[in-house]
């Protein structure tokens, strides 16, 4: 088991796209457990994460971590029912890297993820809510130009009456715990291991009736 968890892990810290997701088949063929593989792919996966964020890994690396996470945790992953569902977008604008991690990370927290992808608006998530009856809506905006659609889609699902039977998050580089409270969101993060822990905060007090 040993040398097939090294075998991904070198490949991973290479950012070996294809070794790293021949290393994992090899790993699951040889009966390595499931969970063994995903627990340290989502350890890489974080590590890749706080690199980013001290600065020692560019964007790219970033990028490649998260393909290479997703490729290995997606032949890995356990078939279990999720434990609830997330709809999450990017609003107005391009950005769609810090989203897809927020959805890498609750996907191999359990949940399922309806990914609308980016350059969405607010009717895209209120037909998505209607659509896919999700939990958890994740609003993400990466520009102050796309802040007011956030308030804008918490509006719509207000107007639909939608809006008691989802939770919803906002994120993204441009938003704060103030603003989310300002347009009556139910929760933030900054990053995605604390949206990871928000979403199931948010999932407690959905299934509590708060
Ligand atoms: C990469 C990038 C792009 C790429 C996007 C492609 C991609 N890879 O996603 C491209 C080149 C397309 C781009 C375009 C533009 N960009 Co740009 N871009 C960036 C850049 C450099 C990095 C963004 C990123 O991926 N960060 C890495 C991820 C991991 O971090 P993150 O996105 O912040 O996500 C984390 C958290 O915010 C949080 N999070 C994210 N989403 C969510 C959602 C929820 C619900 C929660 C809880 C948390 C959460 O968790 C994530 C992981 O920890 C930033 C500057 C910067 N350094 O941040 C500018 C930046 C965001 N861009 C900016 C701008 C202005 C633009 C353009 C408008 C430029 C232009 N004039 O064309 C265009 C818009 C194009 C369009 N049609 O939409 C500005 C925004 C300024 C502002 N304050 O409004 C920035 C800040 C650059 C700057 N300093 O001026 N951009």
């Amino acid at each position: 088991m040993e040398q097939h968890l090294k075998a991904m892990v070198e490949s991973f810290l290479a950012f070996e796209y294809f070794e790293a997701e021949a290393a994992t088949k090899r790993a699951l063929e040889a009966g390595v457990p499931k969970e063994e593989i995903t627990k340290t792919l989502r350890a890489l996966f974080l590590a890749a994460l706080e690199r980013y964020e001290e600065g020692k890994y560019s964007i790219a690396h970033l990028t490649a971590a998260a393909s290479i996470f997703e490729v290995g945790f997606k032949l890995a992953k356990a078939e279990v029912a999720p434990k609830g569902k997330v709809v999450i977008g990017t609003l107005g604008s391009s950005h769609y890297l810090g989203k897809d991690i927020i959805r890498l990370l609750l996907t191999a927290d359990g949940f399922e993820v309806v990914d609308l992808g980016e350059i969405v608006f607010p009717e895209q998530f209120v037909e998505a809510v209607e659509r896919e009856k999700p939990d958890i809506v994740a609003l993400a905006s990466m520009i102050i130009a796309c802040l007011p659609l956030q308030k804008a889609a918490i509006g719509m699902l207000q107007a639909r009456d939608l809006r008691d039977n989802v939770k919803v998050i906002v994120g993204g580089a441009v938003t704060s715990d103030r603003w989310a409270a300002e347009i009556g969101a139910d929760g933030w993060a900054p990053d995605a291991p604390q949206a990871v822990e928000e979403v199931n905060r948010l999932l407690r007090e959905l299934k509590e009736g708060a």
